[in-house]
């Protein structure tokens, strides 16, 4: 198995009296129109219990009085179906399996659920099974280039063969929109933040329509990350001014362009003056006012802009946590209603563990998206095994107390907090073009959960583990249950090892290597010592009063939990808080004990994800299995890198001695520190 088909496998189903039960209810599938998404459903389906059951199951037209098989019906105005709306659908069984939706794409996505539910092994009688999207606009962001390279990808190159488009149009994407479909996303921005004016080209338009194309019948629409200054770039204009006429003018030709070569493109994201980016601010113009020109630009179109709230200015002094929300918070209420400001889930950038970012529920006028990070940037690229759905949920489940207790991040971004009907979220995706997309076999799962929490981010994060592993890996229960327990715990064992207790951000450039120590870099906030500050006394970024006073952007509730260093829980201490070596924390252990215990133990705990993932062997692909069983031994030692490379340097601050049982490292910090030189090297 070489990991191509994900988590559509169609295996048949081993146990002969199960499949023979559902090859029962599945004698036809009925079409209720022959629309290219009402196909596609059917085909998916046949295709599924072809592979399912062993049957072919023949698609036909015209339900009549037949009962025993599957009808999947587009129908507007069935009772309740507003609340269903475009994408909602309705299971249920009496006679024949029903999927009921007012789209065709309900239906598609009700066609993947009872696929699901067939993988996972339920009963049929388990239906009715109804669901309607939390969220509407649940989008992947590729940082693709034009030349083939992905920004962060750590699964090959590009999947987008732009070389070859619009002319050869690769089945792979065919592939990929059926993979996303099947957990519910619907969009996707198809090139990288840092954006090149050529996506804006007409030669471009044409190969992104091609695209375009292919995704649609799979409910899948389009979205160009902008370049700001285009205009001037491509346009042969003197400025990009967003308030210059000839600069509206030539985003709203542009804008017909597209639209002219894609009716359903989805829209814009923009990161502008952002990291070097240019933006409005050039001109002396706010985010608001570049986001509002291009929403004029779509005002005649059925397109949003998504802009981004990444933003923080290169002074030593500032604060990069409060960045952010220093200059958005009073742009409140000053965008056009196409516009959502994308804001990541923590206030610096996508760490392995951070606090909620303070904007969310801070902007009631402004409707604003997630943006989650599949791709493992901070997280060990494609070596180290990190299933990040605990991650997400922590950040979801966060409450604001904006409006009081239960404000949480999830309604915040759902819109029911402050009634916002565009609503929106995006995760930077990790497929590439490896045969296996992802190119740990284990990071399929983070794609699966992060589409999976899209559409309904009350799922728990076992729960979808369980399902995934059920449709990818293995149905043997022993089996299920171990690989379900090492994701559950995959991801606070790295933390333990990388940044534990709230620290953050030690790496050098590429963002894999250890560089703790790291004391110069383009910007002072690109520095590891910006962030941990560790010094004589002891470890950690005050964010009190007493220093930046970052947490005065929450909610007192929110500031209650975290400003305290003896009651702030210790996951986040080091977020808020400079704690003296010797001081004692709720563990019973000093702050350099406990940092020695976590560095250890997470680093261990690599070794048992080992053992544990040895005695699945029986029950896995063995391709898979060997795959994995490399990985982690990577994993295993690079976790004892970060440990050795943190330890040996914070040692040199806190002139404590490594408590027993743990053994000092068996090499020096000039050791560590050479390889981590090597390994910047080209
Ligand atoms: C940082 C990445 C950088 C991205 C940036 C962003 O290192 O490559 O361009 O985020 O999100 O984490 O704009």
């Amino acid at each position: 198995d070489d990991g191509y088909r994900l988590w559509l496998k169609y295996d048949l189903i081993k146990d002969v009296a199960k499949r023979e039960e559902y090859a029962r209810s599945f004698q036809f599938i009925a079409v209720s129109n022959q629309s290219p998404i009402l196909m596609n459903a059917a085909q998916e389906l046949q295709v599924g219990l072809q592979g399912l059951l062993g049957k072919s199951v023949p698609i036909i037209t015209d339900l009549g009085k037949k009962t025993g098989g599957v009808y999947l019906n587009e129908h507007q105005g069935f009772s309740n179906h507003i609340k269903y709306g475009d994408e909602g659908y309705m299971m249920s069984k009496s006679g024949n399996i029903f999927i009921l939706a007012n789209k065709g794409v309900g239906v598609l996505y009700g066609t993947f659920a009872l696929l699901r539910h067939i993988q996972t092994g339920q009963l049929l009688t388990k239906l009715p099974y109804n669901s309607i999207p939390k969220i509407r606009y649940r989008l992947l962001n590729h940082w693709d280039n034009t030349n083939g390279t992905i920004e962060r990808g750590y699964a090959g190159g590009t999947l987008w063969k732009w070389y070859e488009l619009p002319a050869t149009v690769d089945p792979r994407y065919h592939d990929y929109a059926r993979a996303n479909a099947s957990i519910g996303i619907n969009g996707t921005v198809v090139n990288n933040v840092n954006a090149s004016a050529r996506f804006l080209t007409d030669e471009y338009i044409q190969k992104v329509a091609a695209l375009a194309n292919v995704f649609r019948d799979y409910g899948i629409r389009v979205y160009l990350s902008v370049y700001f200054p285009a205009p001037k770039t491509i346009g042969g204009l003197k400025t990009a001014d967003p308030l210059d006429p000839d600069v509206r003018k030539w985003w709203t030709d542009k804008t017909k362009e597209i639209y002219k070569a894609i009716p359903d493109f989805g829209g814009f994201l923009v990161k502008a003056n952002s990291e070097g980016e240019p933006g409005p601010q050039d001109y002396g113009r706010t985010h608001a006012d570049g986001a509002n020109m291009l929403a004029e630009a779509l005002a005649p179109y059925d397109g949003i802009v998504m802009w981004r709230a990444f933003v923080y200015k290169a002074d030593p002094k500032a604060d990069r946590f409060k960045a952010a929300h220093e200059e958005f918070t009073p742009l409140d209420g000053k965008f056009d209603k196409k516009v959502i400001v994308q804001v990541k889930n923590g206030p610096i950038d996508f760490q392995p563990r951070e606090p909620f970012s303070p904007l969310f529920g801070n902007m009631p006028k402004t409707p604003l998206s997630m943006e989650f990070q599949i791709t493992q940037e901070y997280t060990g690229f494609a070596t180290h095994w990190v299933y990040e759905a605990p991650i997400f949920k922590e950040c979801l489940e966060s409450d604001t107390y904006i409006n009081g207790k239960g404000s949480t991040v999830a309604s915040v971004i759902d819109g029911s907090l402050h009634k916002y009907t565009m609503t929106a979220i995006a995760g930077v995706a990790n497929t590439g073009s490896d045969r296996n997309w992802t190119g740990n076999p284990m990071a399929q799962a983070n794609w699966y959960a992060y589409g999976r929490l899209a559409w309904d981010h009350t799922l728990s994060s076992e729960a979808i583990a369980n399902e995934w592993v059920k449709m990818t890996l293995t149905s043997e229960p022993k089996a299920v249950k171990t690989i379900t327990d090492l994701m559950l715990k995959s991801r606070e064992i790295y933390v333990d090892y990388n940044t534990p207790i709230g620290l953050s951000r030690p790496w050098s450039g590429v963002h894999f290597a250890p560089e703790p120590w790291q004391e110069k870099s383009a910007r002072p906030d690109w520095t590891a010592i910006y962030y941990h500050r560790a010094d004589s006394i002891g470890l950690g970024f005050d964010r009190t009063a007493t220093g930046s006073d970052a947490l005065a952007q929450y909610r007192p509730e929110v500031q209650k939990q975290w400003n305290n260093p003896e009651t702030c829980p210790l996951p986040y201490l080091l977020w808020f808080h400079h704690v003296p070596w010797t001081k004692k924390l709720s563990s019973g252990r000093t702050l350099w004990n406990e940092l020695c215990t976590r560095f250890y133990t997470g680093a261990d705990s690599v070794k048992w994800m080992q053992q544990q993932w040895a005695q699945v062997k029986p029950a896995i692909d063995p391709e898979i299995f060997a795959d994995v069983t490399g990985r982690l031994a990577t994993q295993h030692t690079e976790a004892i890198w970060w440990r050795d490379s943190w330890i040996l340097y914070l040692q040199t601050y806190s002139k404590q001695p490594i408590p027993a049982p743990f053994q000092k490292p068996d090499r020096t910090l000039d050791d560590v520190k050479r390889l981590s030189e090597i390994y910047k090297l080209r």
